[in-house]
């Protein structure tokens, strides 16, 4: 027996679930990127802020690279599990929230049809960093563009435009720095080059305010796929696994109307930028050097680099002494009980969350997560040895070949492999040079690594 709206009836009762008339919402949102972390996180906020009174929010989810999750979702109606796990035990809900998914590369005109529908009010977003198509200096790649999901959201503006429609809003749930500037300024680079007269429209009508999302969310496994089916008696392949820790930080500043997340814990408020930096640096940072000093040390999970004591002294000196003091917070945000909770937070075994999961990526990564960090330090002449035992970390990471999975893992590998190691941050961050952010922080670490050798 397997997940679906047939068979709901039959699940153990304690198994929480959606109570509002599912087939009677309109949808509302349309997703691009339904991996697990969407599962777990924005379509699990609204399906209960449907469950407290909201209509017409259900979600359509967009794949753009793999079918996969239209083959787990589409016979289960789109119904699936979100397990939490902590220290008192799991807890099981299903969320009713997602209608549709859709596969970019199959259904892309039923997409634009989504997209284009006045009933469609937010278009929300996670691609990951890479999904944003970036050049190093932070432009538009109009070739990498083409594959993402610029052309269809343009294609369906450009629609909504002449048809007169309200404007609609872009909600980035990526773990960028400001990503809802980035994406505004990505997307109206597209429209100039591929929409122009629909570019005034998009201007006047649409918003991209930012917004910081933040819970744990590890890859689903067969082994977590078969226990939840001992439990349930029956088979849910869409189900996602994470910590009971959830945290959404939104920028108020919708085109056109948006969901009561607010009653459900999300935080609305003016500015998004001390939380994202905070999260950006502290968690993602510590994050991702646990990640690569973690693999490095022979550990397999964060749980168990975080027991390590040395990493353990790292980690917190990368999150209290080197990120701290480069955040401005906000009021009221306390930074050192924020690092003691993230620390509680890795040190979750139920979570069984891969190091090599977080190591992915790095080149899209690391700008965000760590050089804002050095160059805070690097205007007041002091050093950051624990981001900078991360970097070398990840070049020995990238040294070994057939573990690196990162868009730029050609290069990455020839560098890191190179004796000179001020070659690699040329690879890695030398595109960055154009930019005045990074390119102080780059020229700092050629120099720390240059007088390491
Ligand atoms: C992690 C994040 O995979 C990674 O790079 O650092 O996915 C992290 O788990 C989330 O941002 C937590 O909110």
């Amino acid at each position: 027996m397997r997940l679906s709206l047939r068979t709901l009836h039959a699940l153990p009762q304690d198994a929480d679930r959606f109570t509002y008339d599912r087939g009677a919402q309109a949808i509302g949102i349309v997703h691009f990127g339904i991996g697990a972390f969407h599962r777990a996180h924005q379509a699990w906020y609204t399906d209960q802020a449907m469950d407290e009174g909201d209509r017409d929010w259900a979600i359509c989810g967009v794949s753009l690279r793999s079918r996969s999750v239209a083959d787990q979702l589409v016979p289960q109606d789109g119904l699936y599990t979100v397990t939490t796990r902590s220290g008192e035990g799991a807890q099981v809900r299903v969320i009713g929230a997602v209608r549709e998914v859709l596969f970019a590369l199959d259904d892309g005109a039923a997409i634009v049809a989504r997209i284009a529908d006045p009933a469609c009010r937010i278009v929300s977003f996670t691609v990951t960093e890479k999904g944003y198509c970036r050049t190093g200096a932070g432009d538009l790649n109009l070739r990498l563009a083409q594959e993402s999901f610029y052309p269809l959201l343009g294609r369906a503006l450009a629609q909504r435009a002449e048809a007169g429609l309200g404007g609609i809003t872009l909600l980035s749930c990526d773990n960028l720095a400001d990503n809802g500037t980035v994406l505004h300024r990505l997307m109206r680079r597209w429209m100039m080059e591929n929409e122009p007269d629909a570019l005034d429209w998009f201007e006047t009508h649409c918003t991209a305010p930012s917004s910081m999302v933040d819970r744990i969310v590890p890859r689903s496994t067969d082994k977590d796929r078969s226990a939840l089916q001992a439990q349930l008696g029956m088979a849910d392949e869409g189900a996602v696994f994470t910590e009971d820790f959830s945290q959404w930080v939104i920028e108020d500043r919708f085109a056109n109307g948006r969901p009561s997340w607010e009653k459900v814990g999300a935080e609305m408020v003016c500015d998004v930028v001390p939380y994202e930096t905070a999260k950006l640096r502290m968690l993602n940072g510590a994050h991702s050097f646990l990640a690569y000093a973690g693999l490095a040390a022979g550990h397999e999970f964060v749980h168990q680099a975080i027991a390590d004591p040395q990493l353990c002294a790292l980690a917190r000196r990368l999150m209290l002494e080197e990120a701290l003091p480069s955040i401005t917070a906000a009021p009221g945000q306390d930074l050192d009980r924020y690092a003691e909770e993230l620390i509680v937070r890795f040190n979750n075994p139920s979570l069984r969350h891969r190091l090599d999961q977080i190591a992915m990526d790095g080149s899209q990564k690391l700008p965000q997560r760590w050089l804002d960090t050095v160059r805070w330090h690097w205007s007041q002449d002091a050093p950051t040895p624990a981001i900078r035992k991360g970097f070398e970390a990840w070049r020995q990471h990238c040294a070994r070949n057939s573990c690196v999975d990162d868009p730029f893992k050609d290069r990455l590998v020839e560098a890191a492999q190179s004796t000179d190691r001020s070659e690699f941050l040329d690879i890695c961050f030398g595109e960055y040079g154009d930019t005045q952010s990074i390119w102080s922080e780059y020229v700092f670490l050629r120099s720390i690594f240059k007088s390491a050798e």
